[in-house]
């Protein structure tokens, strides 16, 4: 991979976007490396946890001005709905995915760690939604993900106003869930990794998806496909294993991935 570094540790994979000295901008090329990768990264049942980071001074500070510059609509339209599908992909991908920020996350970077399931921000890391400056809206679903993570007025005056926050106020308003003191974002998503790794391995997934689908579901229908969701993991022993576990006080036996 040119514009990706992936390793491994067990159970838990670190994918760095390595373009260093544009902040890690997404190019056209760097999204079709993402989405190669994410599509072998679903198929590898050894990975659980995926932590998304960036080298350099920057998580990724947004998608490429230069390669957006020279777009007519159908370019624009084919640009918004290749990031939208590749980001959209992310989020449905059965590994829990941690967003590990430091530095910048802006406009498109902002809209990738949206798509993220938990994101861990170093206190001084910068996130912002500056498209409104250069005359676009964000159009990597940052318009539909910033409501949802934030609510509509947060989610209004950061698109409006293009304005940065640091990682300590986007923990404030809910963008964050995780703080991490400067130079620890991924030594405290590798913490937030470990926690995860306690979960039953068919009830991580199952629960990532509940929540997701969930959110655009009338409710009795989503409390329906949760109690069914719930029935489900009984048929493959994890809740069986997971009580038992805590009424003989020992810890859940798994699978060899998830010790
Ligand atoms: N795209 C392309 N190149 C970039 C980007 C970017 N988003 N960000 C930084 N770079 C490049 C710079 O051009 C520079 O390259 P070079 O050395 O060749 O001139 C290099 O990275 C280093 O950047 P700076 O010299 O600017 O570094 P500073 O420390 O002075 O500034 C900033 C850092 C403040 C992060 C600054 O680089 C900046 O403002 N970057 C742009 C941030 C931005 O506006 N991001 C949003 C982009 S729009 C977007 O993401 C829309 C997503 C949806 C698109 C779908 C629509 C079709």
């Amino acid at each position: 991979m040119e514009f990706l570094k992936f390793e491994q540790q067990g159970p838990i994979g670190i994918l760095s976007f390595n373009r260093p000295d544009k902040l890690n901008a997404l190019s056209l090329d760097v999204l079709d490396e993402l989405e190669s990768f994410l599509r072998d990264a679903e198929k590898n049942t050894s990975l659980r946890v995926l932590i998304l980071r960036g080298e350099g001074r920057a998580f990724v500070a947004g998608a490429d001005i230069r390669t957006m510059s020279g777009f007519q609509a159908e370019e624009a339209v084919a640009f918004a709905r290749k990031g939208q599908r590749v980001f959209g992909f992310l989020e449905e991908l059965p590994q829990v995915v941690i967003a590990a920020v430091h530095g910048y996350a802006l406009g498109g970077g902002m809209e990738l760690a949206m798509a993220c399931d938990i994101r861990v921000a170093e206190r001084t890391a910068q996130f912002g939604q500056p498209e409104v400056h250069l005359g676009i809206i964000p159009g990597f679903a940052g318009t539909q993900r910033l409501p949802r993570l934030v609510g509509t007025g947060w989610a209004r005056y950061l698109i409006l106003t293009g304005r940065r926050i640091t990682g300590e106020e986007a923990h404030r308003i809910g963008l964050v869930e995780v703080l991490a003191e400067e130079g620890k974002a991924l030594e405290t998503a590798m913490d937030v990794a470990r926690d995860v790794l306690k979960g039953g391995p068919h009830a991580i997934p199952l629960a990532k998806r509940m929540v997701l689908r969930g959110v655009d579901m009338p409710f009795p229908v989503a409390q329906a496909f949760e109690a069914e969701t719930f029935a489900y993991l009984f048929t493959t022993g994890e809740p069986q294993e997971g009580m038992r576990a805590f009424l003989e006080k020992r810890r859940p036996a798994w699978t060899e991935e998830s010790s």
